[in-house]
């Protein structure tokens, strides 16, 4: 494949990008070779995949059953999941799932990180999404996080199950201090994670802080072990929304400990949005975490959905340009150089979180992975949240979009 005329980020001109083998074989401004699949994209953007680093595909399309998140609570979702989980079969689940993993290839997403509740006897979830990952995997990468959604020493057993469902196959280790019975059981939970991620050589991903409380500070304790087993890379804490009601003072001693620890974290802000300040009168905590001064203290950062239409959250398309659209103006990022920058957000930062440095990249040598978007520039992109025209996997054509210009009668 020959694909003509392409912009790309950072880079001046047009280039053509000439791919052997799913391969990128030589990206320059002029190439010489006689393929003759040749897809002319005409000055539009190409960009790696975008990569979605926390979803909950296991529970995607289940709002409404069997009711609907009146609260608007995180509690109130856990309860209805509670019940939605004990009807769970392996192949409500694997529908349910494909069905959001076509949305996202819709959207141009090809890296996905799902975490799937262990907290069932039956391991049910994990089961059916250990086959999806199979079934996937021509199409994208799909990591799964065992996630004890109740609690690894709060539900019975947990801790076995969690450490069964690494046995089965997931990749990372999940966890949940803020919702564990007590801070010691937090505390304690953390130290499991480490040494089941250590004993089976798997990464880390933990729910970390998902509260509107300035006293959940467990975060500290995620990045300092990390930190302390040189495992910072690959670890990951998700949420960490407390970290919008710290003072400010701890805020920035936590900053220097989690550039030193080097872990990633994922923000979702359209879920946090919503699910947060819920026990707020006026003024109303947006409940975020600090992405913007995250960024300027040298932490890896990424956004992400978390939901698509679950007991947590209603709504959801799987586009990762809804993430940037709220992203922005709830962090207060639309200086013109942010705008730019927050395009890494659902890119290269998510690829660094899930430790895809060598598959990862608009570079040569690299898997011919890549979108193209209906824009000449990052800042058109975001601005006009453009359409995905095209998804590239390994050289193949994954998704292409009918591209529909609205007729005007003025
Ligand atoms: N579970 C959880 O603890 N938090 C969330 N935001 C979702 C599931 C979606
Ligand atoms: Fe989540």
């Amino acid at each position: 494949m020959l694909v003509k005329n392409a912009r790309l980020r950072k880079q001046e001109g047009f280039w053509q990008i000439h791919i052997q083998n799913g391969m990128f074989q030589q990206i320059a401004p002029t190439v010489v070779c006689e393929d003759t699949d040749v897809l002319d994209v005409d000055g539009k953007l190409v960009l790696p995949p975008f990569v979605e680093p926390h979803i909950h595909l296991d529970c995607v399309y289940t709002a409404g059953e069997p009711r609907w998140n009146q609260s608007g609570t995180l509690f109130e979702g856990i309860a209805l999941w509670e019940e939605r989980k004990q009807q769970l079969t392996k192949e409500d689940v694997k529908s349910r799932a494909w069905k959001a993993i076509r949305t996202q290839i819709t959207h141009g997403v090809q890296f996905i990180r799902s975490h799937v509740d262990v907290t069932d006897p039956s391991l049910t979830a994990m089961r059916a999404m250990l086959e999806v990952k199979e079934e996937v995997a021509n199409l994208v990468d799909l990591q799964l996080v065992a996630f004890p959604q109740d609690g690894i020493l709060s539900f019975p057993n947990g801790l076995s199950l969690l450490e069964e469902a690494v046995k089965m196959g997931a990749d990372c280790v999940g966890g949940i201090p803020h919702y564990e019975f007590t801070r010691d059981y937090g505390v304690e939970s953390l130290k499991k994670v480490f040494e089941i991620a250590q004993k089976y050589d798997k990464m880390i991903d933990v729910h970390c802080d998902e509260i509107d409380d300035g006293q959940s500070r467990f975060l500290e304790v995620l990045a300092a072990e990390a930190y302390r087993l040189g495992m910072g890379a690959r670890t990951t804490a998700s949420h960490a929304v407390a970290m919008h009601s710290y003072n400010n003072a701890y805020a920035h001693k936590l900053f220097r400990l989690l550039r030193l620890s080097k872990i990633n974290i994922v923000s979702c802000p359209t879920e946090n949005t919503h699910l947060q300040g819920r026990f707020d009168t006026f003024p109303k905590r947006r409940g975020i975490t600090r992405v913007k001064d995250l960024m300027n203290n040298g932490v890896n950062v990424c956004i992400a959905q978390d939901s698509i239409m679950d007991p947590w959250y209603p709504i959801g398309t799987g586009n990762p340009m809804r993430e940037i659209e709220m992203c922005i103006h709830m962090c207060h990022l639309m200086g013109y150089e942010e705008m730019l920058q927050s395009l890494d957000l659902v890119t290269e930062n998510g690829a660094k979180a899930l430790n895809l440095a060598d598959r990862y990249g608009v570079e040569e040598g690299k898997p011919a992975n890549f979108i193209v978007v209906d824009a000449d520039n990052a800042y058109e992109l975001i601005r006009d949240m453009a359409p995905v025209l095209y998804s590239v996997r390994q050289g193949k054509m994954l998704m292409k979009r009918p591209h529909a210009e609205p007729e005007l009668f003025l």
